[in-house]
This record gives structure tokens, sequence and C-alpha cells, in this order.
């Protein structure tokens, strides 16, 4: 079996190393000539546990083999990125891109895959390219009698610092443009996938993936909501999420700075783009989401105003334990700080060996943590790195701190020129 993975990015490049496993053949494609490079010498260009190793052990035995051109196979796998344009529409140029270029080499019996997250529809406008691009094959929704090729939307749904076990054991929801071409993708994906596989149609796969991450960014929104009224009330939000997860049908989700990432903050966007006037929820938990940060920072401003010496700023990924600064809320809230606070400010961050872009212009300095005990007296925490979450309370007693993670809930209060402060 021959597949070529179109995007080698924090999917494509899994995707293409787990079937290159199985012993098909398999040929990543990206625009990009130092991914090609860096893969093709049995390396990798993002962190991912375990991808490293997975990597070099395919390119050595040859099952894996990357490039800038495409080459003729029997799956193609679309796993390019999705992004949002300024008006926070949907833009798939890349699928189209994608699509354009796999139809030059396509011929009878392929299989096309979209696994990138895509507008409902968008599995559909591929097939009419592929019908527009190759009149001479017969394209499934676009031919009376029967179809040539068979094109498929299956999302992908790992989580970032687990991708490697998840690409395996989750279920897989599979979309054909038509039940044959489900069918036939299902097939492809039993290669490698232990989770269930459960097919359906490409539309309800697409919107399946979109409610998916939006349902995360609505939960997610709850509890930063409580955090923000906790607030005001004089009210520990972490001990009140607790004490209601007791229920046993309640599960709030925790608060931070933010909702970051490539995934979560983006994609109910395509939901809102399809009906905004009937989107009203996924929409409002969006604009909740994103204000948590400009909450952060006013908070956090508030307590470094009151107090003396210097700030330690804790963590900039945009989630616990990963090397990911896309999109993150502490990125945003530390910098803001940093540009206000900059002679004061120290960033803690073990995933970083040098400061974003974010911060140029300030004089922010990026330190260890111990260093950082050592000599700030405020600390804002804006990431639950389990580093953080280690450092016991006679460490960090009598600092300042503002906890937008809820990591230190035994903080000893530093009486009396600030009392703590929760998110
Ligand atoms: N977050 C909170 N509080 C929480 C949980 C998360 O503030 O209780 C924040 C995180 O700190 C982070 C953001 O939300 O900034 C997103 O993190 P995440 O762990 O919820 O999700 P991602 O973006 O790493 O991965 C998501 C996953 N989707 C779901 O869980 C529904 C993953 O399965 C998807 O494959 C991925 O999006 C994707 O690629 O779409």
């Amino acid at each position: 079996l021959k597949v070529a993975v179109l995007g080698l990015g924090y999917i494509g490049l899994p995707t293409a190393a787990v079937i290159a496993r199985t012993g098909a053949q398999v040929l990543g494609v990206d625009v990009t000539p130092s991914v090609v490079d860096t893969v093709n010498s049995g390396r990798v260009h993002i962190e991912e546990v375990d991808l490293d190793g997975l990597v070099s052990g395919v390119v050595a035995r040859g099952t894996l083999r990357a490039s800038l051109a495409i080459e003729p196979a029997d799956v193609f796998v679309i796993a390019v990125p999705t992004p949002f344009d300024e008006d926070r529409a949907p833009n798939i140029g890349y699928v189209l891109r994608a699509a354009t270029t796999i139809a030059t080499v396509l011929k009878r019996g392929d299989l096309v895959i979209l696994e990138s997250t895509s507008p409902v529809g968008t599995t559909e406008k591929v097939a009419e390219l592929l019908a527009q691009l190759r009149p001479d094959l017969k394209v499934p929704g676009h031919s009376a009698e029967g179809a040539d090729i068979a094109i498929a939307y299956c999302p992908e749904r790992v989580l970032p610092g687990r991708i490697l076990i998840e690409l395996i054991d989750n279920d897989r929801v599979i979309g054909g443009i038509t039940p044959r071409c489900a069918r036939k993708a299902l097939g492809f994906y039993r290669r490698f996938v232990r989770g269930a596989c459960v097919t359906t149609t490409s539309r309800a796969a697409e919107m399946t993936k979109l409610a998916e991450n939006a349902y995360r960014d609505v939960n997610i929104a709850y509890a930063n909501e409580l955090s923000m009224l906790a607030g005001t009330m004089g009210v520990d939000v972490w001990e009140v999420i607790r004490l209601a997860n007791r229920h046993p049908r309640v599960n709030i989700l925790q608060p931070g700075p933010g909702v970051g990432g490539h995934c979560i903050a983006v994609d109910p966007w395509f939901l809102v783009a399809a009906a905004p006037e009937r989107a009203r929820l996924i929409r409002t938990a969006r604009e909740v989401n994103d204000s948590k940060v400009d909450f952060v920072i006013a908070g956090a401003a508030e307590l470094i105003e009151r107090t003396p010496g210097r700030v330690a700023l804790l963590g900039l990924a945009f989630k616990a334990n990963i090397d990911d600064f896309r999109e993150s809320p502490a990125v945003k809230v530390a910098a803001a700080l940093a540009h206000r606070f900059g002679n004061r400010v120290d960033v803690v961050e073990p995933y970083a060996s040098v400061l974003p872009s974010a911060f140029d212009g300030t004089a922010a300095a990026l330190v260890d943590v111990d260093t950082a005990l050592e000599q700030c007296a405020t600390f804002v925490i804006l990431v639950d790195h389990d580093l953080f979450r280690s450092i016991p309370a006679q460490e960090r007693a009598g600092k300042h701190v503002y906890d937008a993670r809820g990591i230190w809930p035994d903080q000893p209060a530093p009486a009396p020129v600030a009392p703590r402060l929760v998110a």
C-alpha cells in the first residue's frame, strides 16, 4: 500500500509515522523545504512524546520518506491547516490547494481522505474540485454511474502530548461522500486504529469534529465565568468547583487565563460562521474565554501595583507540560504584564529557551524557577506545569500570589499587604 500524507505538522507527521510503522510505504509531502529535510534525516521539527524515536525508526527502515512533490499513491491523507481569516471566516485554501496537488496524480481506485478540521461541506467542495480537475475520473457525488475514486472526511481527535497513543486508541468517525466511500476509508483506518471506527456521512463527520471542540470551549467558558463571578463574591472558585464536582452529575472544568492552542479557540467560529444567529451560546462562550485574558491581566496588574519587588510570571505554554506556545493565553497575559512592568518582571518557562517575539521591546528576562523563588516577591501563575505544582508551600511562604490556574490551594496568605487573590 502506498500512502501520501499532505502536511507534516502536528497531525500529519505523527499520522504518517504511525501508518509507516504498519509497513505501508508512506510519502510525507510538505511545502516547507526544512521540514522535508528534517524528516528525511530521521529527525522531527515538532515536540511530541516518543515521536522522534518513531520517525527515526520508520525513516531508517525506508517506510517513511518526505518530499516537496506529490507522487502517485493509493491513499491520500490531507492534514493541512484550516485557519480563519481576519473576519473569522474559515479559510479552506490550504485544503483546496492540497486537493489540486492530489488531482495531478490521482488514478482509478484511489482513496482521498480529509483529516483537517473543516467547515461543514468542505469534503463536498474537495469532491467538486477533483471532478472539475479530473473530468476523466468518475467522482462520487458527481457521477451518476458509480465512482472511480473514494472521498471521505475522518477528523483527527488527538490531544497534544498524547498524540501517538490517541492516534491508535481513540474511536474514529469516518464520513464518506457516499456509504461506499466510508467503507473504503474504514478499511484503511482499521490498519492502525484500535478504537472503534464508526461510519457516517462527510457532513455529519465534519460537524461532529466542530461540535466536540465547541463542547469543550463552552464548558471551559462556564468554569471561566464562575471564576470571574467568584472573585466579586469573595469566594475561592477552586473550592467551589471541587465541592460542586462531588455531585454525581456535575463535572465542571478548570478556569484558567483563557483558552489557547489552534483548535478549541478557533473551531467554534466555524460553527458560528455557518449560522451566526443560531450559534448564540457557542459565540458567547468564545467571547467569555477571550475576555478571561483581559480579566487576568487586570487582576495580576492590580496585585503587582500593590506589591514591591520583582515579579515572576510562571508559564507561557498554552497548557500544562507541553512546549507549544501557539495562541497561548499565558503568552498574551505575560507579554502585556512585561510591557507594563518590564524592568520588574522575570518569566519562568521550563519548555522555552528564548522569550517569544511578543516580549520584544520589554526588559523581561527568562529565568529558572529557583532563581524566581530567590529573587521574586510576587508570583503570577499562568500555566499548571507539574514543575510549578511541585513547589512545596514552605518554599513559597510569604510570596504574593495571583494564581490563574489554582495550583497552589494551600498558599499561605502574605498578610497584610495582599490577601491571596483567586482568578
Ligand atoms: N483548558 C482550560 N481548562 C480546562 C481544560 C482546558 O482552561 O479545564 C484550556 C487549556 O489550558 C488550553 C485550552 O483549554 O489553553 C485547550 O486545551 P485542551 O487540552 O482542552 O485541548 P487541545 O487544544 O490540546 O486539544 C483539543 C482536544 N479536543 C477536545 O478535547 C474536545 C483534542 O482531542 C483535539 O484533537 C484537538 O483539540 C484538535 O486538534 O482539535
